[in-house]
């Protein structure tokens, strides 16, 4: 066994980080984990200071989504782990690594309800892949190459790691720690025959690309297969960045509101291949889309995890790999275009075009479909949108063209408050890239304390702050369901303006749809952290309908 000698608890969890590759970490300190934040000192890995738990936590997540390898964040026991589990529950819904260290209170007061105890292992199973509790310090670098491991294997996830406080202070000869080795897997020769034999077979195929464990290889590698092949494709709730929006395969996105003239293609279609998706219920608008458990279209079922594949839909061809080994193999394949698919997929993205395309009207001073025309000539096609929960949202998920792999981080648990912790750990990784968070007066606010962590960091993300003065998501559903009864769901706001100001950053107040530009313009130029705040009139709901049509069911 090679050691580096006599290290504590602390230095070792950092040495199994270096090890492991890690060079930032994002936190909020705590009495409980002062030896790692000591070992941390002059260890070269950065430390991003945030100011709320959940907000440290997305922004590991962001670091795991948009990385592939796990994005790290250390947390306090008790009140600091609860906080945090709002960012882990992101990760496990949307199958992203990472790796949350919770500092944990000494092993003889274990089990006695001490100071901020909570037994880590019964509380997050369900938030996590892995939960475990380091004990022996010597065991560190096993756990931490583990953690890495779980995270990364088979459907990627958060890992969380306990570290009872004495535990590291403890001064332990230990192996020196080495990197994880990650795990491939890819699809068999025979299933790769058979899913030639289905798609040949097939009049109306459709893909549908989903989850992770993609890279910018394997998205441009699958963009010419589905070209050369013209065969449509789609791309599963806030997964947009799978697939150009240009391309003249891409047929639509399938997420909440998807385009009837795209949900009924699905429903007809004779092949579906689910590639990385898992097809839950925002992408199947509700479960409905595919029958349960056994779909009437054939169905090919690409998923990196064993338990995934017939867990709801049992697929005619089941095949265990990650989306960029099934794309390896999809190279390989020899096989000719079937004429008729080419003229259903031209239509189908012609009908994605129209679809995509803003209105140019809606009520009120401000009209967002001009807006977003705006961006879509204005910002550059490597650009990085993030965004957490609420109706505002629509506007970038349905009239954006994403473009490129990576430019989108978004959940797709539907957490509010996501997106700024989400720009500020983009920012992080591209600083070169322009970050632009999408955000609802409702969603800003749940975690808008971390603006001040992108004027800490000098990171300018520009946050478009869609402001409405309502949780507009839940007011569209409550006009809905009962017309006129508006309860808790208006909000009063703080001026967004002083508010950019008074964290140092720039702030830009937009009260027509033609200040947008030159505001966004000033907010660039400013090199500071922005937030555009735009009055958005609360009747315009949705691109289609007002709420007063959605009350009056008109
Ligand atoms: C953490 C969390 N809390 C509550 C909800 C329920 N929810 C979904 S959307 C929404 C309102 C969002 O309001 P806002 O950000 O102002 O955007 P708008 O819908 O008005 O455009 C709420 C409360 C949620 N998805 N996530």
């Amino acid at each position: 066994m090679t050691t580096l000698g006599k290290r504590t608890g602390g230095q070792l969890i950092v040495e199994a980080l270096k090890a492991n590759g890690v060079s930032r970490v994002s936190c909020v300190p705590g009495e409980s984990y002062l030896a790692v934040l000591d070992a941390l000192y002059e260890s070269g890995i950065e430390t991003v200071v945030c100011r709320q738990e959940g907000g440290a936590a997305m922004m590991a997540d962001t670091w795991g989504r948009l990385t592939g390898e796990p994005g790290i964040c250390m947390v306090t026991r008790g009140p600091g782990a609860t906080n945090a589990s709002a960012g882990l529950h992101v990760a496990r819904q949307d199958s992203i690594p990472m790796i949350l260290f919770i500092g944990q209170v000494q092993r003889d007061a274990r089990e006695r309800e001490a100071f901020q105890e909570v037994e880590y292992r019964r509380a997050f199973t369900e938030f996590a892949k892995w939960v475990g509790e380091i004990d022996d310090a010597r065991r560190i670098p096993e756990f931490v190459t583990r953690a890495f491991a779980v995270a990364t294997s088979g459907r990627p996830g958060p890992v969380v790691l306990t570290l009872p406080e004495d535990m590291l202070v403890e001064e332990v000869e230990a192996p020196e720690a080495k990197a994880y080795t990650p795990v491939e897997n890819h699809p068999g020769r025979k299933q790769m025959e058979k899913f030639t034999d289905l798609l040949a077979n097939a009049k109306r195929p459709m893909f549908i690309l989903g989850g992770t464990r993609w890279s910018e290889a394997a998205v441009a590698s699958f963009k010419n297969f589905a070209e050369s092949l013209k065969v449509p494709v789609g791309c599963s709730f806030r997964r947009q960045m799978l697939f150009d929006h240009t391309s003249s395969s891409y047929a639509g996105d399938v997420g909440i509101g998807i385009n009837p003239a795209l949900s009924k293609e699905i429903k007809e279609s004779d092949l579906i291949v689910l590639v990385g998706a898992r097809m839950s219920e925002m992408p199947s608008s509700g479960y409905t889309m595919l029958d349960i458990p056994y779909p009437s279209q054939t169905l090919v079922h690409v998923f990196p995890e064993a338990e995934e594949l017939g867990r709801i839909y049992r697929p005619d061809l089941a095949i265990c790999a990650a989306p960029e080994d099934f794309v390896g193999a999809l190279a390989e394949l020899k096989m000719d275009a079937n004429p008729a698919w080419a003229e259903r997929t031209s239509a189908m993205h012609e009908a994605y075009l129209k679809w995509s395309t803003p209105p140019k009207t809606g009520p009120g001073n401000v009209q967002m479909g001009p807006i977003m025309d705006w961006i879509e000539a204005n910002v550059p096609e490597d650009a990085i949108f993030t965004n957490g929960a609420g109706n505002y949202a629509t506007w970038v998920h349905r009239f954006h063209r994403f473009r490129r792999f990576n430019t989108q981080a978004a959940p797709t648990s539907g957490s509010m408050g996501y997106g700024l912790p989400a720009a500020v750990a983009a920012k992080h990784l591209f600083p070169a890239r322009e970050v632009i968070c999408f955000a609802g007066d409702g969603c800003f606010m749940m975690h808008g304390q971390e603006f001040i962590t992108a004027v800490r960091y000098g990171l300018p993300i520009i946050t478009v702050l869609v402001n409405n003065g309502t949780y507009g998501t839940i007011r569209m559903h409550q006009e809905r369901e009962y017309p006129g009864r508006v309860s808790a769901t208006d909000l009063v706001n703080p001026d967004f303006v002083a508010y950019a100001k008074a964290f140092g950053g720039h702030g830009e107040l937009v009260e027509k749809t033609e200040d947008f530009g030159p505001a966004f313009e000033r907010a660039r130029a400013s090199g500071k952290a922005a937030i555009i705040e735009i009055k958005l009139d609360a009747e315009a709901i949705t691109p289609a309908r007002t709420l007063t049509q959605i009350r009056n069911k008109s």
